[in-house]
């Protein structure tokens, strides 16, 4: 039979519904898009079936409000969910996310229990965490979507200040997706140069903490809203590693037994990226200070894995 790779996209607010565009646009993959609001992920369907021809992609996409018509999916990415407003901090939305998610992940998995699953909901690693225990999947399978980001966002920055390509910078950011994520400016360059030789300290550390606000900035600006083209970008090259069996190393948040001294909690470090899901677990050399600050941010996500499982219904 003929076969093509079919992704789940749950929620079809803005990052679910740019994720899926990205992915058919780019024939990543035929993709369903579930939301709960009737009519909603099939009008997205619809509009983005009838760009077809003019952006010429062949790669199909339905709208659902049933989690039967996702079946068979070889990606789960969930990003149902409420956005973070103005002032409100990733870890407002946990009780309110925890629910979603697990109900989420649970429901797509049990039609597609072969999918690898990826989470991007807010508060991110506690979410991930949430969708691990819920589901069951062995870990390997499971992982969530921010250390690509906030890379990316530091990358922007390195490129604004140095009028570089931003295509040529590479950055290490460790750690929750939170204020206390850790980007290591010394694992950061420019082709192969690392900005420790380029940049300033001052002027490093304010791209460092423009990076750990980088969400927060884009929410104040939007007012109504959180950022999405990045976001959606950053999940679509995670599932393209996956299902194309890329290798990539990209930063996931991603089950930690033992790696950077840290057990039972999901965090951003570098991994490798290929059709089993995690298949590798980079560990860099942190100095004390770094790997202090890293098991800084884990007790932050550790806090609220506690709260947000006992917040979650059974079934
Ligand atoms: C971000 O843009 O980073 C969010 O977490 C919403």
């Amino acid at each position: 039979a003929c076969q093509s790779w079919q992704v789940t996209v749950v929620g079809a607010g803005n990052v679910g519904r740019t994720l899926a565009q990205r992915l058919v646009q780019q024939n990543v993959a035929n993709v369903v898009l579930l939301d709960i609001v009737p009519g909603l992920p099939q009008g997205i369907a619809l509009d983005l079936m009838a760009a077809q021809s003019v952006e010429e992609y062949d790669s199909k996409i339905i709208g659902t409000n049933e989690y039967e018509a996702t079946a068979g999916s070889d990606v789960v990415v969930i990003t149902a969910g409420l956005p973070r407003r103005p002032g409100m901090s990733r870890d407002d939305l946990l009780g309110k996310n925890a629910n979603i998610v697990a109900q989420g992940a649970r429901e797509a998995l049990r039609y597609s229990p072969n999918a690898i699953l990826i989470v991007v909901t807010n508060p991110l690693d506690v979410m991930t965490y949430l969708a691990w225990k819920v589901t069951g999947l062995p870990s390997q399978r499971v992982m969530g979507m921010a250390g690509v980001l906030d890379s990316a966002r530091l990358k922007a920055f390195i490129a604004m200040k140095l009028g570089a390509c931003p295509s040529d910078i590479n950055t290490l950011v460790l750690g929750g997706h939170g204020d206390l994520m850790l980007p290591l400016p010394r694992y950061c360059t420019v082709s192969g140069v690392p900005i420790t030789e380029l940049i300033p300290p001052q002027t490093i550390e304010e791209l460092v903490e423009r990076t750990r606000n980088g969400g927060a900035e884009i929410a104040a600006l939007l007012q109504t809203g959180t950022a999405y083209y990045a976001p959606a970008s950053s999940a679509a090259v995670m599932v393209e590693s996956i299902l194309r069996n890329q290798s990539r190393i990209l930063p996931a948040a991603t089950y930690l037994d033992g790696a950077y001294g840290l057990k039972d909690i999901f965090l951003g470090v570098p991994c490798r990226l290929g059709c089993r899901g995690v298949e590798d677990i980079l560990e860099v050399q942190l100095t004390p200070e770094e790997k202090a600050a890293l098991h800084l941010s884990a007790e932050a996500v550790r806090l609220n894995i506690d709260v947000a499982l006992a917040m979650v219904s059974d079934g």
